[in-house]
């Protein structure tokens, strides 16, 4: 667990106060009597400066801090997490009049800054303090990274990539076992923000491990011989430097931006969704995204050194303080990358080894969604421009009262140890002769109809033969298995061809695939996957031609246009032409006409309610293991207008007749055409004959473009029909059933009458039998 490094400084100094607010008050009131050496605030840039913590973020909160343009630290926002910021003295002020509940973390921020200053000049005279049990200066960076490279020199390679805007060397570290130069390449970057020194720190501490590792430890020896590492760790020598000279929590470069204001945040400076939103024009903002695309020295350095092997980097690690997130592209929008079930898999494995290490969690994630939409970030170039897998790392610690940027040093080496046990679990991945990867899988297929399970092979170190793939299928496991036939679907993608099975057939299949050289492995390595087959009943379908039992708009919406209303949609900008289903033309719209312009009839000013009729997800279909799913067509825009992204389309469930509901969606991007969505109920509420849908569009921010759509929604069951001799319905046939049926023709109920001629005879025993055993 990580310190309270500012707890304890702030209990001791008497300087924390917390301070629960509700309603409008003026500054005056809401500032507690402190003692007077409390209140006077030391000299420095951060006199006076407060870290302050909002219980719960929510779209009113985040909007009405939005003017404040406060140097928000907490980047895991999510609604209703609390959310930690600096405030100036003057926006203090400003911040107060909005009456929020709040909490004061650091009263004075020059105070934590000036102990933390006490405490690293102490330790310069300790010559017990390790190298990574102290934060360290640039020129104390240098000398560390030559050391390093010094005493490995058939190991490492060190460079200068360029210089920095104020002309300071930006350094770059190869490893490289055997010096091969052909082989993949793991890219590793940190300190785009200055202020994050565990950054630094942290991929140093790797840095040094891994080529410590290299000859004595078996595992980081064959990964280098395997794979490159090329790591570049200090992107913003200035930022960082200013850090140690003038302001602790300097974040961006230290660009001169001509208006008074310095500095341009870096990781809003790349290429790809360069302008977008979660970047600001506003040179003083702490998310300032320069001029133009790669505007900043710095990243015009890095971006041409690694066009040097460029089609080599198969991964982009961006390491950040703090977190503890993983985070994978896109961040710029909230569509799921294609490659998205790869990310997830790897970067879950990342945080597993994260997890054994020092049982401290990351959370894994989509950028966009996990954290926020941030266009221009250097995961996306990553993935965007290399066309490799690119992730932010957000390191320890976990939040602002556990030190945010400025954790206790104690943090170094366990967030090094950490990060370095993501590295090799990622490198064991890339460093594979073939990586192979198996899409989600459904939990039961339709039976009796050949399904085709995608999965993909990516070159390792290795390149595969794509005509030497070959699958294998066994319906269950009493049979052997046999070939059956595999579908390239372009670049690294196939699909398994998995034949029709029976109802709850335990199928089983696996695939071989060879390398240009001819070696062939087995996926999965050892064992087979399974696949089991259910009957798919729908019980309901609307395709939402007419109102039905549907119900547009409900009591408290406020939406002053762009209403729940059926109709065939006219076309704009954020409104499809056409409804979803094939035949028909209707769909529910929050409002299907177009207007004079976009922007005409769409959900302005609050919240419209669709609720859908009574929906029966538990019916008696007497099918064993029986399942019910929703099914629903979405059409969803909010990226275009003033304000785009700031607006969420939620899905609820309710399964007593609306008394209660679930939520069990929530669409934060647009999405691509109509989308399907397929909910597996029980995974949300116990499925009853009491099920209402309820989706609600919002538009929170003038500007934003909101428009909604609903069509083709169905409920549909799927299980098996239970073998007739099944009498308990339990899926296998055991004494258990012959005792049910000896008692159900004791008491001569009709489900033992077999032969249904109306009497208990042998002959229904003899039926039974029959059924029984076939
Ligand atoms: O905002 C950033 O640049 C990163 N966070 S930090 O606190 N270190 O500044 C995160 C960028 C990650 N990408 C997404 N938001 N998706
Ligand atoms: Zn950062």
């Amino acid at each position: 667990m990580a310190h309270s490094s500012w707890r304890l400084l702030a209990a001791c100094s008497g300087v924390v106060g917390v301070l629960a607010v509700a309603g409008p008050a003026s500054a005056q009131q809401l500032v507690p009597a402190a003692p007077a050496d409390a209140q006077a605030d030391v000299a420095g840039p951060y006199s006076g400066h407060k870290l302050v913590r909002l219980p719960a973020a929510s779209r009113r909160v985040m909007a009405a801090i939005e003017d404040l343009e406060a140097d928000i630290w907490t980047h895991t926002i999510r609604q209703m997490r609390p959310i930690d910021m600096r405030l100036d003295p003057e926006q203090f002020v400003r911040f107060l009049d909005l009456g929020l509940e709040h909490e004061v973390l650091a009263e004075d921020l020059q105070r934590v800054v000036d102990a933390e200053r006490a405490r690293i000049a102490a330790r310069s005279m300790q010559d017990d303090v390790t190298w990574y049990e102290e934060y360290r200066t640039l020129a104390e960076y240098r000398d560390r990274w030559a050391m390093i490279a010094g005493m490995n020199p058939d190991l490492v390679a060190t460079g200068v990539m360029g210089q920095s805007l104020e002309g300071r060397d930006m350094p770059v570290l190869h490893l490289n076992g055997d010096g091969r130069t052909d082989k993949p390449v793991l890219l590793i970057n940190a300190c785009q923000h200055a202020r994050e020194w565990v950054n630094p720190a942290a991929t140093t501490f790797v840095l040094e491990q891994l080529v410590a590792g290299y000859g004595s430890d078996p595992q980081i020896t064959r990964l280098l011989d395997e794979l490159e590492v090329i790591i570049a760790p200090m992107m913003n020598p200035d930022g960082f430097e200013f850090s140690w000279s003038d302001e602790r929590f300097w974040r961006k470069n230290r660009r001169d931006n001509g208006d008074g204001t310095f500095g341009v945040d870096l990781n809003r400076n790349w290429n790809v969704g360069w302008g977008g939103p979660g970047s600001s024009g506003n040179t003083d903002s702490q998310t300032y995204r320069g001029t133009d695309i790669f505007s900043e020295p710095e990243l015009q350095v890095f971006t041409s050194y690694v066009e040097g092997f460029r089609d080599r980097v198969v991964a982009h690690l961006d390491i950040h303080t703090y977190g503890q997130l993983i985070l994978s592209a896109w961040s710029y929008k909230f569509e799921p990358p294609p490659d998205i079930s790869y990310y997830d898999a790897v970067g879950n494995a990342m945080g597993d080894a994260i997890f054994a290490t020092n049982q401290e969690r990351y959370t894994v994630g989509q950028g966009a969604g996990t954290l926020y939409v941030a266009g221009g970030t250097a995961k996306d170039y990553g993935y965007g421009e290399l066309d490799a897998l690119g992730w932010t790392f957000e390191l320890r610690p976990d939040s602002a009262s556990e030190g945010g940027f400025d954790p206790d040093p104690d943090q170094i080496i366990p967030t090094g140890e950490e990060l370095l046990q993501a590295v090799l679990v990622l490198a064991e991945e890339l460093a594979q002769p073939l990586r192979f990867h198996l899409e989600p899988q459904p939990r039961r297929v339709a039976i009796g109809e050949a399904f085709p399970q995608r999965f993909e092979i990516r070159d390792g170190v290795d390149a595969l033969d794509p005509a030497s793939v070959v699958g294998f299928f066994r319906a269950s496991a009493d049979e052997s298995f046999v070939e059956v036939g595999i579908t390239p679907l372009g670049d690294e993608d196939f699909a398994i061809v998995l034949p029709a099975m029976d109802c709850e057939a335990r199928g089983e299949f696996y695939v071989e695939a060879s390398t240009v050289g001819g070696d062939s492995y087995r996926f999965p390595a050892d064992g087979a996957f399974e696949q089991r087959a259910a009957e798919i009943v729908a019980t309901f379908e609307d395709a939402c031609e007419s109102v039905g039992g549907w119900t547009a708009g409900l009591p408290g919406d406020d939406a002053s246009t762009g209403q729940w209303a059926l109709g065939d949609p006219e076309a704009t900008t954020a409104q499809p032409e056409d409804d979803h289903s094939p035949d028909g033309v209707n769909a529910w719209m929050t409002d299907p006409r177009a207007g004079s312009s976009a922007g005409s009839f769409d959900v302005d000013d609050g919240a419209t309610s669709l609720l859908s009729p009574l929906l029966d997800a538990a019916p008696d279909l007497g099918l064993l293991d029986a399942e019910a799913y929703l099914t629903a067509h979405f059409w969803y825009s909010n990226d275009k207008g003033g304000g785009p992204l700031n607006d969420e389309l939620l899905v609820f469930l309710s399964n007593d007749d609306g008394t209660t509901f679930e939520q069990i969606d929530r669409l934060r991007g647009p999405t691509v055409g109509w989308e399907q969505k397929r909910y597996r109920i029980a995974d949300f509420v116990a499925p009853t004959d009491q099920m209402r849908l309820l989706v609600i569009a919002y538009d929170t921010r003038t500007g934003s473009l909101v428009e909604a759509g609903v069509d083709d929604v169905s409920i549909e069951i799927e299980g098996c029909t239970p073998h007739p001799a099944d009498l308990d319905l339990d899926g296998e046939l055991t004494l258990f059933d012959f005792l049910l049926f000896q008692n159900l023709w004791e008491d001569g109920d009709p489900r033992a009458d077999l032969d249904g001629d109306g009497a208990f005879t042998l002959f229904d025993f003899l039926e039974f039998q029959n059924l029984f055993e076939s």
